[in-house]
């Protein structure tokens, strides 16, 4: 073997070694959970509200629909899957029962359920081919199961909390893997009640055992996540539009906010003081409606429009989660499979190239002075690698040199976050003929942060970190060019 080589390779080793034996930067006190860290990379997850609603034209039903009404003729839940996965969902979560009550899968605990229903004459079970569809082609699946019902005759009794947790336990039991309970808060009011027909309020804050209803999922399904106003893993973002704030922090702090009770405005921020990990999520429907409605199938969104959408939920550090509505027949409806479709082709053809790969980068301040810290671990394609300033540093700044030829218009940074959400200040700078000019600014970055500006070329890109609550860290760094369709709105 030749001496170079074999020089070359203990090099390689040494450096390796370096940089194994290297800890990590000091955490935050707060920092996520591995499955919070896996959910958030998913990005985009996906709402199928199909039930007693898509039947009677509502979105709440009062819960004395007759179960011989729901009779999807052409359910396909293979079909959602599909769509979905091409708009690039990765996972789907079902309202297995929404407020009016009626189960789509045959519940042991109720009459009111697609057992009574004319579908597959009483033994057809939707959970089931939902979850099926799901685990077929490597989808998530997330279910839905309202706290409120205005079925149930014992709504607002120690009763309903029994039967509450009876069908968690048949969900969270029958039907494999669970990615994510969601709780939805909105509660109590006028409703059927087993023939009662009567306005029923409950205390939101002390009605839900929501501890004991936590334990039962973690129990049954300890991969799963729970969604609700409060958390535990996931957190509502305060609005149905899809939008988290211009600043947003994956910290709350849990004793301010509860199911069905929170500061929306509070929500939409986040907490920089924040004591527990909690992802945002934008919910949003395709169409006006949460259910399918026949006279709004002119009115879903335009790819354009779930593009911003994009850029205003994962671009600003959360989940983005867009409801799709199944039709009468039990099928997506074909102009929202085109929009989603297209939807993932523009955010394609924008993030497909990285002007910045590989680029060379400097730094103000390296953490130790080792390659494991090194600036140019933001260009190299890889979260895991990560570029962190000096343990005492709360401002600090990086060059990128980049080609002066091409024109970009898309800036992308990640933090990573597994050590905690660091960076509260920044801004972007480019060098022009002219000297420095700061095209974008802003104060959190998390996981992703996107930002959108009128394209520009230069021969530097300069980030300013201004102010961290920990020593800076990134883990990427991008520019791109925004394709057709992805306009600046
Ligand atoms: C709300 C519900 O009242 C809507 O019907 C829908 O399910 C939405 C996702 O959450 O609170």
């Amino acid at each position: 073997m030749n001496v170079k080589y074999l020089f070359g390779i203990l090099t390689l080793l040494l450096l390796s070694f370096n940089c194994a034996a290297q800890p990590d930067i000091k955490p935050n006190s707060v920092v996520p959970s591995q499955k919070q860290l896996n959910y958030q990379a998913l990005e985009m997850v996906g709402f199928v509200h199909f039930n007693m609603n898509t039947f009677t034209d509502k979105e709440w039903g009062y819960g004395d629909e007759s179960p011989t009404i729901f009779d999807p003729k052409k359910l396909d839940c293979e079909q959602w899957v599909k769509a979905a996965k091409d708009a690039g969902i990765k996972e789907l979560i079902l309202t297995a029962k929404h407020h009016d009550g009626f189960c789509l899968w045959p519940s042991a605990y109720t009459e009111h359920s697609i057992k009574n229903s004319p579908y597959k004459n009483g033994k057809g079970d939707i959970v089931k081919e939902f979850t099926d569809a799901c685990a077929k082609y490597g989808m998530k699946a997330g279910l839905y199961l309202s706290p409120w019902d205005r079925n149930h005759a014992g709504y607002s009794t120690p009763a309903y909390i029994t039967y509450y947790k009876n069908q968690l336990q048949e969900l969270l039991t029958n039907y494999g893997k669970i990615s994510e309970m969601w709780f939805d808060g909105a509660n109590g009011g006028d409703g059927f009640y087993g023939g009662a027909r009567e306005t029923r309020k409950i205390d939101k804050k002390s009605y839900y055992p929501w501890q004991e209803i936590q334990e039962i999922v973690y129990k049954l399904q300890p991969e799963a996540l729970i969604f609700s106003d409060a958390g535990p893993d996931i957190h509502w973002i305060g609005n149905e539009r899809g939008i988290a704030g211009e600043t947003f922090w994956s910290m709350l702090d849990r004793n301010k906010v509860a199911v069905g009770t929170a500061d929306t405005d509070y929500l939409n921020t986040g907490d920089y003081y924040g004591t527990s990990w909690v992802i945002g999520q934008c919910d949003v429907s395709i169409r006006p409606g949460w259910f399918y409605h026949a006279k709004e199938d002119e009115s879903f969104r335009t790819p354009a429009q779930l593009v911003d959408l994009y850029y205003k939920s994962v671009g600003r550090n959360a989940v983005f989660l867009l409801n799709i509505p199944p039709n009468r027949d039990g099928l997506f409806a074909e102009k929202d499979v085109a929009a989603m479709k297209r939807f993932r082709e523009i955010l394609d053809n924008t993030f497909r190239e990285n002007m910045a790969l590989n680029a060379k980068v400097t730094a103000s301040s390296v953490h130790s002075n080792s390659s494991k810290f090194a600036p140019g671990n933001n260009t190299d394609n890889d979260l895991n690698s990560y570029w962190a300033a000096a343990d005492n540093k709360r401002q600090a700044s990086l060059e990128i040199a980049i080609d002066s030829t091409k024109k970009f218009d898309r800036i992308l940074l990640q933090e990573p976050v597994r050590f905690g959400q660091r960076i509260a200040s920044f801004d972007v700078q480019v060098l022009r003929p002219g000297g420095w000019q700061t095209i974008a600014s802003g104060t959190s970055i998390g996981y992703k942060r996107l930002l959108r500006i009128t394209p520009i070329t230069g021969k530097k890109i300069r980030i300013n970190i201004w102010d961290a609550n920990n020593s800076p860290a990134l883990s990427n760094f991008g520019l791109y060019k925004a394709a057709g369709g992805d306009v600046n709105q």
